[in-house]
């Protein structure tokens, strides 16, 4: 671990040798890790295409870097702790030798059933050890893991599978969380009607429900796992190989397969969690995410590994059986750096302080948080009361496209201020930009955050769809890559992230594009004509979604027809793309071209009526009055 930033200073002069020369300078990092064959370029890139391409001619296995590589000195230390949703449950530990030992029989377990190097494998599971084990063996044998977050739907699974043709799913028969019993295998035999590709179905036992199997593809994983040894080399990959998809939503209908590939991931994911989260050597690390999201992928999987550090999954939800239940769990097993988003620290801060003065959490020395922009007050509640004014809080910034952190705090040793995310990372290259894309030099400004630079990290594509990519991220501005965010730089020049400026609300950090909703919405098209779907601030959610809904003719139950609304973006979507306010309306506020004014309707969601600037040159400056009136 000898790239970890050190002090400010240390920073200071890192950042600028990584600006001088970013390949020298990544070059190095990369030469931390083990590689079967040393790559011949370091970098070849141009943001047109876009084409960017780390490590060319390299081979490596990220899963040798994650596990073989720490075998000899690393071999009886713990690399996962798994702590159930019921407390009452014992927990799962696995040392490094074990979790190599399970990985390498798992990767054997999908040869058997014909996945080779390329081929894509859905993964459809609970916070359940199995799953950080499956991650890795599908990268063990080379095949590209797509893992879908467990709450998303039968119909949204199915859009995912399909997208990407998966030859295998791997699945549980149910999950528990909180005081939820859910019906994973389920969800999956309803996606898989409409899944052609699928070839087989690997089934972990979590909960020993009885579950429909289907003859012949469906198989017990506990079974399979009967007819394997624990001998499986890493399969040798070229840098540039791919080595996720991972599916997230962006201001356009449907969902993109964002791409990461193998080696220029691993060194980001390696260096960056090193960085940010300054791991020594006996911490235990843990990151409440779930592994459905990018968060889960790169920093309790990924990061924590490469680095040789204790991980810990979390099966369950803050608030069961008590808003306790992070600090106990924190108390329990003695966690050094703890990363959360700020909707469960709102959520637990709601709940009140004497849940958390009940520990001790001695233990902590890092706080993180992630997903969207931290509120002043719930910042410094998780500083004083969680923190007890002893442990930085880093706000890291990032995105499922930049595959790690790209705007944070750096352990104790860079300044930190409540609600910034900080300074970039080493290597990160942040301008704003103006509505011109002309580069604002000057501080105490807002602007559009782009980067100028590639880093290992950055996304290659989007599956299937490259246009898509350029046309998301690259064609916006000349020569940019374009975050979609705004931020604004303080005279010292630390980032503050204000939030989306496209069509993507981020509810308790999930991303849900306005479209997406709305085709949703749209699809009950015998009794709605048209939606539009915005964002309001919402205390603990951060954002709440709020739904305009034209309908054929006036309802005669509202409640009724709201109901129905929601049960469809819950069969489409999931159950957290559900509507906080549905209002009905005879119509939207539209420009003569046609399109929908939605700052506007953001300013009566938000429920703030009183400048909503000028309406006389919309189609029918009526509505807006009538919308006004029938605000929830
Ligand atoms: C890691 C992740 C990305 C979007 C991003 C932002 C918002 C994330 C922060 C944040 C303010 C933060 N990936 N966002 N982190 N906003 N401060 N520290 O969340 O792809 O799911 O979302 O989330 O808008 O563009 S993501």
């Amino acid at each position: 671990m000898d790239f970890q930033i050190k002090s400010f200073d240390d920073y200071k002069a890192k950042y600028k040798a990584s600006v001088d020369d970013p390949e020298g300078f990544w070059a190095d990092i990369a030469g931390h890790y083990k590689w079967q064959k040393k790559w011949d370029k370091t970098l070849e890139w141009e943001f047109k295409t876009p084409s960017v391409k780390w490590f060319q001619g390299g081979k490596m296995n990220i899963t040798e870097n994650c596990l073989d590589r720490h075998l000899e000195t690393r071999g009886n230390k713990l690399a996962l702790i798994w702590e159930p949703n019921d407390p009452k449950e014992r927990f799962i530990r696995y040392t490094y030798r074990e979790l190599h030992e399970k990985v390498c029989k798992f990767a054997n377990v999908l040869k058997a059933k014909g996945v080779e190097k390329g081929d894509r494998v859905a993964l459809y599971m609970p916070m359940v050890p199995e799953l950080t084990v499956a991650v890795l063996a599908c990268a063990r044998i080379g095949a590209v893991h797509s893992v879908v977050f467990a709450g998303f739907s039968a119909g949204a699974l199915a859009d995912r599978i399909n997208d990407s043709s998966c030859k295998v799913v791997i699945t549980s028969d149910g999950s528990y969380r909180g005081t939820k019993e859910i019906p994973v295998k389920g969800v999956v035999n309803e996606a898989l009607k409409s899944c052609d590709s699928v070839e087989a179905v690997l089934v972990v036992e979590r909960t020993q429900w009885s579950v429909q199997m289907k003859e012949g593809r469906d198989f017990w994983l506990h079974d399979e796992l009967e007819k394997v040894d624990a001998n499986c080399p890493p399969e040798p990959m070229d840098a540039e190989d791919m080595l996720f998809i991972l599916y997230t939503s962006g201001s356009t209908g449907k969902p993109k397969g964002v791409v990461h590939t193998c080696g220029g991931y691993m060194v980001y994911a390696g260096y960056s969690f090193a960085n940010v989260f300054q791991p020594n050597e006996s911490d235990v690390y843990w990151c409440t995410a779930d592994i459905g999201w990018i968060t889960g992928h790169t920093y309790i999987v990924y990061g924590p590994l490469l680095n040789g550090t204790t991980t810990m999954m979390f099966e369950g939800v803050p608030t069961y059986p008590s808003p306790g239940r992070f600090w106990q769990v924190c108390d329990k097993h003695g966690v050094n750096q703890f990363y959360t988003a700020p909707t469960a620290i709102r959520a637990l801060m709601a709940a009140g302080e004497d849940h958390v003065l009940s520990y001790g959490l001695y233990d902590l020395k890092v706080l993180g948080t992630v997903g969207e922009p931290i509120n002043v007050e719930a910042w410094e509640w998780y500083h004083i009361h969680v923190g007890k004014e002893r442990c930085p809080v880093v706000d890291t910034w990032w995105q499922t496209e930049t595959g790690g952190i790209m705007i944070s705090g750096l352990g104790n040793h860079s300044p930190m201020r409540a609600s910034y995310a900080g300074y970039p990372l080493p290597g990160i290259q942040p301008v704003l930009l103006d509505q011109e894309g002309n580069e604002i030099e000057e501080n105490e400004k807002e602007g559009y955050l782009a980067m100028k630079f590639p880093w290992p990290g950055i996304l290659r594509t989007t599956y299937g769809d490259h246009e898509r990519c350029k046309n998301t991220y690259f064609a916006h501005y000349d020569d940019y890559y374009f975050t979609g965010d705004g931020a604004k730089r303080d005279k010292d020049g630390m980032y503050r992230i204000i939030g989306r400026v496209d069509d993507v609300i981020n509810v308790s950090g999930h991303r849900f594009g306005t479209a997406e909703i709305e085709d949703a919405i749209n699809s009950r098209d015998e009794l709605v004509a048209e939606s539009a779907v915005v964002g309001y601030p919402h205390e603990i959610k951060g954002q709440g979604i709020y739904a305009y809904v034209i309908t054929k003719q006036k309802p005669d139950n509202p409640d009724k027809l709201r109901a129905e609304i929601i049960e469809t973006i819950v069969k489409q979507i999931g159950r957290i793309a559900k509507p906080d306010k549905i209002q009905f309306v005879s119509g939207l506020p539209k420009t003569r071209s046609g399109k929908i004014m939605r700052r506007i309707l953001r300013k009566v969601a938000e429920g703030d009526t009183s400048n909503l600037g000028d309406t006389s040159t919309l189609l029918d400056p009526d509505v807006v009055e009538e919308i006004k009136e029938g605000a929830l």
